[in-house]
């Protein structure tokens, strides 16, 4: 289906007029697809630096990761990978995003320069998040989760996966308001892979536009995940390796960009705005993508 309305648009942040590309810089040593590759702070500046010149619109920064079956850093741990990190990109000029479920992690990084909360948690894993961000007047990155990684796959269960998600999204929405958020400064996101199996993420991909009943732009994470290594495995079922899904995400750039999401939030951004370019042009001349018979 091709966007046929104009995208939404969030203040504060930038509104290059297409689909945004959110670059991920993980600074941890077990992320499922690229642990440890950017853990040393000055590595995980380089590459966000590297991201930047790629064409991200966004830097997301995080310091725990959220793959199933995950250990939790300390706090002190996790403020230790990020700081440098968001400080010296916000320095840089990059719009940063910082990834936690911890008001004391980015409550230091809104000092330090992040503009955004991406909270994996939608709220619920602390108390204190929603309040801070309303005090700050931050964006804030609303995803749908259901529990934190050492338990989230028992619970990837539903009648109607789409349904839920969005109910319980809402109730995260109307919590972000009572706790004093503006609406305009909330991106929602399905948290695809979060207590989700891949038939969910499929039904969730498939049915995206459900979404547009919670009036807010909507983030989608494809990159890399389990359901894409699931999608191209071997013959002999092996699952493709997450580093070798990266193609696959950027197929799926092109539809989401097609469809007019707010944003993508990759590893690969080099391909995400290529995929987004094609996009775009596409939508601009309005080319109807129906086949034709005769071409
Ligand atoms: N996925 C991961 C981490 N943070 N944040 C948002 N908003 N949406 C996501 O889908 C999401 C996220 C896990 O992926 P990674 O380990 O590659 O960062």
């Amino acid at each position: 289906m091709i966007r046929m309305s104009p995208l939404p648009v969030v203040p504060d942040l930038p509104q290059p007029g297409r689909t945004l590309v959110v670059g991920v810089v993980n600074v941890t040593p077990d992320s499922f697809s690229d642990g440890g590759e950017w853990f040393d702070p000055a590595a995980a500046i380089a590459h966000g630096l590297d991201l930047l010149a790629e064409g991200a619109d966004i830097i997301d920064v995080g310091g725990e990761s959220t793959r199933p079956g995950a250990t939790r850093p300390e706090v002190g741990e996790e403020l230790r990978r990020v700081l440098p990190v968001v400080r010296e990109l916000a320095a840089a000029g990059a719009c940063v995003s910082i990834d936690t479920m911890r008001a004391a992690v980015a409550e230091p990084a809104i000092a330090v320069g992040a503009r955004v909360v991406n909270d994996v948690s939608g709220g619920k894993a602390d108390d204190r998040m929603l309040h801070l961000v309303a005090e700050s007047g931050v964006s804030y990155i609303c995803m749908h989760w259901r529990g934190h990684s050492e338990e989230m796959q028992n619970r990837a269960s539903y009648a109607d996966v789409v349904a839920e998600v969005i109910t319980e999204l809402r109730s995260r929405l109307d919590e972000a308001a009572r706790a004093g958020v503006a609406a305009d400064k909330v991106i929602i996101d399905p948290g695809l892979g979060f207590a989700k199996t891949g038939e969910h993420n499929w039904q969730l991909l498939e049915r995206l536009e459900e979404f547009d009943v919670l009036g807010r732009p909507l983030l989608a994470g494809v990159s890399r995940k389990a359901f894409l290594g699931h999608l191209l495995a071997d013959p002999d079922g092996s699952p493709r390796p997450a580093k070798e899904r990266d193609d696959a995400t950027t197929a799926l750039t092109t539809v989401l960009a097609l469809r007019g999401v707010w944003g993508v939030r990759v590893h690969s951004v080099r391909a995400s705005r290529d995929a987004i370019a094609v996009a775009q042009r596409l939508l601009e001349r309005g080319t109807p993508l129906s086949s034709h018979s005769d071409c």
